[in-house]
């Protein structure tokens, strides 16, 4: 049994290699760690108590906020303008850029974008569902409040990001730029463990996740990319498998773990792709790229990319670099005729 080590002994550890290396960083990744482990709890006994089912209210995409959305929302929040760190958060829930004003948040270095609750849709049926964050050091005059130029950054910028799995068994993932390292929830003594030190994405992956309900209106060389994985056999000589669960976290985490690829591309109800640049995207980038993997827009890598606004949506292609290339290569070659 190797010997066990906690999130917060393995991000003190490590503290060394955060540039600028303060403890600032560190303290506010405990704080996402804290948050986590309270929402943990809510969502594992959520088919107990009426926290589960839509609270009517619509979040800015036009959904339908589910109860655990809000609360994980509020929890993260909290967690995060409690320590001097970070001076404001966007939000997949919040229409706007959520301000900290006490004194302690506007000398703090770090602003902090999250999608709280992502996959939500699948709290009532028991499927797993997961938060996405990303951080990055502010460009606004420390001292002021934050503006949106801090949360509009290429995801190039990012100083870390992460994502917590509340699965069959709750873990978070994160890097800060020195590879990707998973802690694995002990419910029994309330700590997230070292589990999966260095995670790398296998290079050649077998999986493909996309939503092929929404074939028909694929770009053609995304149509080319799907046809590709049904028709032929790698050389490995196991073909390709289609998995798909309808929660990113989810689908992402499977496929790091054990290669292939994520894929929206644009549909006829998102035509710019469904998955938002900022909480989403750039957050899963940098993880997989850490990890030795690609994440692209179909055209161009995604950490590249100016953001023009909070909700902007991408296109969005994510996993193994052969299958990535894959994509790019084709979408080229089969541009879509306007
Ligand atoms: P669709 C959840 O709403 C989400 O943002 C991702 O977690 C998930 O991969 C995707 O949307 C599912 O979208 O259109 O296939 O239901």
């Amino acid at each position: 049994m190797p010997d066990m080590k906690t999130l917060g002994e393995f991000i003190i550890e490590k503290q060394h290699e955060f540039p600028h290396a303060s403890g600032e960083l560190s303290s506010l990744l405990s704080s996402i760690r804290l948050a986590a482990k309270i929402v943990n709890r809510e969502i594992n006994k959520a088919g107990l108590v009426d926290i589960t089912g839509s609270v009517g209210s619509e979040n800015v995409q036009g959904e339908q906020q589910q109860k655990l959305d809000v609360y994980a929302n509020e929890r993260f929040k909290a967690a995060l303008e409690a320590r001097d760190q970070v001076c404001g958060v966007a939000s997949e829930e919040e229409d706007e850029m959520v301000v900290f004003n006490k004194e302690l948040n506007r000398n703090a270095k770090y602003v902090v974008l999250m999608d709280p609750l992502d996959g939500s849709s699948n709290i009532d049926v028991n499927v797993s569902v997961g938060t996405i964050f990303s951080i990055y050091r502010r460009v606004s005059p420390v001292g002021g409040p934050c503006t949106e130029e801090d949360f509009l950054q290429p995801g190039n910028r990012q100083v870390a990001a992460g994502y917590v799995v509340y699965g069959s068994s709750t873990m978070l993932v994160y890097t800060t730029g020195n590879g990707v390292h998973g802690f694995t929830y002990d419910p029994s003594i309330g700590v997230f463990c070292l589990s999966h030190e260095n995670m790398t994405i296998p290079e050649k992956g077998k999986i493909y996740s996309i939503n092929e309900g929404n074939y028909v209106n694929f770009p053609l060389g995304v149509k080319k990319f799907i046809k590709y994985c049904q028709e032929s056999v790698p050389s490995e000589g196991r073909p390709y498998t289609s998995r798909y669960i309808g929660s990113l976290v989810s689908d992402f985490h499977r496929n790091l773990l054990k290669g292939g690829i994520y894929l929206y591309p644009s549909t006829a109800s998102y035509p710019n792709g469904k998955l938002r640049l900022l909480y989403e995207c750039n957050p899963m980038a940098f993880i997989v790229e850490q990890a030795g993997g690609s994440a692209s827009d179909g055209t161009g890598r995604i950490m590249d990319l100016k953001p023009k606004e909070l909700h902007e949506r991408v296109p969005f292609f994510v996993g193994s670099t052969d299958m990535v290339e894959k994509v790019e290569e084709l979408i080229s070659s089969y541009p879509d005729l306007d």
